[in-house]
């Protein structure tokens, strides 16, 4: 059985767990990561010298990388659904994957372990503040995508939703001076529709 090793509340894990949720497919999954420990012993970083989660162990094929392993399970298993069988569709579903790791989650990394990993006291809420700012003007980028269409290729869920979800489920509900983006909140109630997604990537609260 596929084995998965990270903390249900890292968000690169969350994609892998949310990816596997939409395919149906069973996972063993062991904590590994902050108070679990695990990803810094020999053992675990004979499988990824990172150190970080998630790491796959899919019959013997081993595989770190959040982004690369939830298109390597869609494209194994939901060719054609959550990995796009046409190429300028699955090229669209890839661009907006990158999107979310270069625009938006650089910025709101360090906002969201401000203000929900560090204590109180030594929170630097002037970076939160200008970080703040970049995020949303990339969520109105966003906004305005979304205003044309249901999910980031058109009207199909696709694995470009996955990462993009994680981080508007944080986004949305950080405690942070966000603007207005309607197409983006109406896109999240859309994502809760689905078991999956409720069950791995909108898990309240935030820890
Ligand atoms: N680019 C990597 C980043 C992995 C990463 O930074 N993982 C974090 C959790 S989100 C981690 O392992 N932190 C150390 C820990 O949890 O102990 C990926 O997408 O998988």
């Amino acid at each position: 059985m596929l084995k998965i090793w990270g903390r249900a509340n890292s968000i690169n894990v969350q994609k892998v767990l949310w990816c596997c949720a939409e395919l149906k497919l069973p996972f063993e999954r062991i904590d590994a990561g902050m108070k679990f420990g695990v990803n810094n012993t020999p053992e675990y970083k004979a499988m990824n010298p990172n150190g970080l989660i998630p790491t796959i162990d899919d019959d013997g094929f081993i595989l770190w990388e959040s982004q690369p392993i939830v298109r390597y399970l869609a494209r194994k298993h939901g060719l054609g659904t959550l990995c796009p069988a046409d190429p300028k569709t699955c090229a669209d579903a890839d661009r907006w994957m990158d999107w979310y790791a270069t625009t938006p989650w650089p910025h709101l990394q360090p906002i969201f372990w401000n203000l929900i990993r560090t204590a109180l006291e030594q929170r630097n809420m002037a970076l939160v503040a200008e970080l703040t700012k970049k995020v949303a003007a990339a969520m109105d980028t966003l906004d305005a995508h979304l205003a044309k269409r249901s999910y980031v290729t058109g009207e199909t869920f696709t694995m470009g939703d996955i990462p993009i979800g994680c981080a508007v489920m944080r986004w949305l509900n950080l405690p942070v001076e966000r603007g207005s983006q309607p197409n983006v909140e109406a896109y999240y109630k859309r994502l809760q529709q689905r078991p999956a997604y409720q069950q791995w990537a909108n898990v309240l609260p935030l820890t």
